[in-house]
């Protein structure tokens, strides 16, 4: 999906270098012997970039025949071509290592860096395993999109139609039963997941790395340990609002279940939040709405009352990136994206954005369910291909967002300007509702954002204690939920065992997708929103802001986009917002009349906080 794939491997050229680092670090050699090694470098990212450019044309198109059509022939297809990209990458990154330290120009330096940090699925030297690792990836990410649970009255889902049901129902029996059922599909990736850390370790340390850990938290332009420390040093600043939000909702929970289903205190069970991951909370707002600031509408209601199909939510989406200056979506984009989910055959339905040429064959594919919910990934997903057709004049191995956080907050931060006023402009709201409904307005909001914040900080810390060995094969569950009740403060509704495999059942987990770029990108689009409203000049409170129709945000958030990830993310940060830190502040002050309000209400009724 993303240009630098996790295998890339080669189909032809590979250049050879024999490169003598000791001659250019001691430098006494004469002038043309002392430049080799540079020329030797420089032409080694030039190959490498061609032939990288030419390999992830090939991955795009068999990943994508394989999860539009899930058989065993297109896994087998799919997993041929991983294998052969995945050794050609491990071998460019390992050649790329040894061109360290010579004094090559920035962006040299940086292409070699980008070489050799950017896989999240590295295969170990030996071809078997490398061939075993692609097998197994492949299998996984079958075995979540093929995956359904069959009700008791002998329909049988999928992973959409499931989360409809966690969305709506409010019987608990039936979440319940949801919710279990939807952990069964897990259960037999277990042992192969093990497999998968296993193989993907060794190839982290093939590559100078001491576990797929490191590798990972290595691709942020800092050193591993402070990119933890910085996720620490944000989850610390947005903890105590999620505090009041979850001591807010647990309490009206069980004013609507009873003690029974929604205990009081301590943990949530997790099936009562709306969501099979109980990641974002807005669709239980109905249950948690504040009686005398309800806005009074519903968006997912509004599409459907105006005739909204699945075609027409993402014709709307374009059409709020064309009003910032973008150009429209390619007619190939119409032609070759999945919306709906096929009747007929097994797809992937996990929404994502694709880039097939790295130039204009841009498409996402996605189960488009006509909810509020979707309409908004939707815009996510463009916020993708727009990001993508904005860095296609790059070198191939900048073709990529400034770090992963940023791919994922730009369409998030376009949606943040879905306000009353924007639905009305488009003829969705009749009326605006007055101030006086913000925190409404305001609390749906932040089930969605603020909820999410510690299940997309919690997910990676599993991993990445399972990737160093920190967490045992033997202890995967147990710790999962241990997390799971530390940052979020959920729990599972009925005992789980070893025998169960829950990170299973989020699909970043088979897919191998790394997660901390969610966290990142709910952090950072708060920031992009409140310094693109200042650009557009709106005087109002950010909450209500919306840079519909705005091009010189639109000019200013395409700037840094073009730059893809040619430079730092602290210099791309700073074009739209000034700043090269990633700051919080502007989710806290977003939500400031929230947060006075539900620590009122908290205290009004005497609630006990935490967990
Ligand atoms: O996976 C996604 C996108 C595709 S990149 C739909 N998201 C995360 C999730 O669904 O868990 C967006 C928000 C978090
Ligand atoms: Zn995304």
């Amino acid at each position: 999906m993303s240009s630098i794939s996790p295998r890339l491997s080669s189909l032809s050229l590979i250049v050879t270098l024999v490169i003598s680092t000791t001659a250019c670090n001691e430098q006494v050699n004469a002038a043309p012997v002392k430049n080799e090694p540079i020329a030797e470098a420089q032409q080694f990212i030039q190959d490498a970039e061609a032939n990288l450019a030419q390999l992830s044309i090939e991955q795009n198109r068999a990943e994508w025949i394989y999860s539009n059509f899930i058989t065993e022939d297109t896994a087998a297809l799919s997993a041929s071509v991983a294998e052969r990209q995945t050794a050609t990458s491990v071998r460019l990154a390992t050649k790329a290592a040894e061109f360290a330290g010579l004094p090559l120009k920035k962006d040299e330096q940086r292409k070699l860096n980008i070489l050799r940090s950017s896989l999240v699925l590295p295969a170990p030297l030996d071809p078997v395993k490398n061939a075993e690792l692609a097998n197994i990836s492949a299998e996984l990410n079958g075995l979540y999109g093929k995956a359904k649970y069959c009700l008791a009255d002998g329909r049988c889902l999928t992973q959409p139609e499931l989360s409809g049901i966690m969305g709506e129902s409010r019987d608990p029996a039936t979440l319940l039963d949801v919710w279990q059922g939807w952990r069964q599909i897990a259960k037999p990736m277990r042992p192969l997941f093990e497999r998968e850390v296993e193989l993907a370790n060794e190839g982290a340390k093939d590559l100078g790395y001491a576990n797929l850990s490191e590798l990972w938290r290595s691709q942020y332009d800092m050193a591993p340990d402070a990119f933890s420390a910085e996720l620490d040093r944000l989850w610390g600043q947005v903890q105590p609002l999620y505090e009041s939000l979850h001591c807010y909702v647990r309490g009206e929970l069980n004013q609507k279940y009873g003690d029974d289903v929604a205990p009081s205190n301590g943990a949530i069970p997790a099936h009562l939040l709306g969501n099979m991951w109980a990641q974002q909370w807005g669709n239980v707002y109905d249950i948690v709405a504040p009686e005398d600031a309800d806005p009074g509408y519903d968006v997912t209601e509004l599409l459907a009352k105006q005739g909204y199909d699945e075609h027409k939510m993402v014709k709307q989406a374009e059409g709020f990136f064309t009003s910032l200056g973008f150009e429209p979506l390619p007619d190939t984009f119409w032609s070759r994206s999945l919306f709906v989910q096929p009747k007929d055959r097994d797809v992937v339905c996990h929404a994502s954005a694709w880039d097939l040429d790295n130039l204009d064959d841009i498409r996402i594919k996605m189960c488009i369910q006509k909810t509020a919910e979707d309409f908004t990934v939707i815009h996510h997903e463009l916020g993708h291909n727009f990001y993508q057709r904005a860095y296609k004049n790059q070198p191939f191995i900048f073709k990529n967002s400034a770090n992963d956080g940023f791919h994922e907050a730009i369409g998030d931060t376009v949606a943040l300007s879905i306000t009353p006023n924007y639905l009305k402009q488009i003829g969705l709201l009749d009326e605006v509702p007055d101030e006086s409904k913000d925190i409404g307005l305001l609390l749906k909001q932040a089930l969605d954002k603020i909820a999410f914040l510690p299940f997309g900080l919690m997910i990676d810390q599993w991993r990445w204690k399972v990737f160093s060995g920190e967490i045992t094969p033997a202890q995967y569950n147990q710790a999962w939920w241990g997390l799971r009740e530390k940052y979020q403060g959920v729990k599972a509704p009925i005992a789980r065992s070893e025998v169960d495999f829950d990170p299973g059942a989020k699909y970043h987990v088979p897919g191998n997708v790394p997660y901390t770029r969610y966290f990142l990108a709910h952090i950072l689009q708060f920031q992009f929103h409140k310094a693109l409203c200042d650009i557009a000049g709106d005087k109002g409170p950010v909450h209500r802001c919306s840079i519909y129709g705005n091009k010189e945000a639109g000019a200013k958030l395409n700037a840094m986009l073009e730059m893809g990830q040619s430079q730092p993310w602290p210099e791309a940060l700073s074009v739209v917002t000034g700043s090269k830190e990633m700051d919080a502040s502007a989710v806290l002050d977003y939500f400031a009349p929230l947060k006075v309000w539900l620590d009122e209400q908290n205290q009004s009724k005497n609630r006990q906080c935490g967990w």
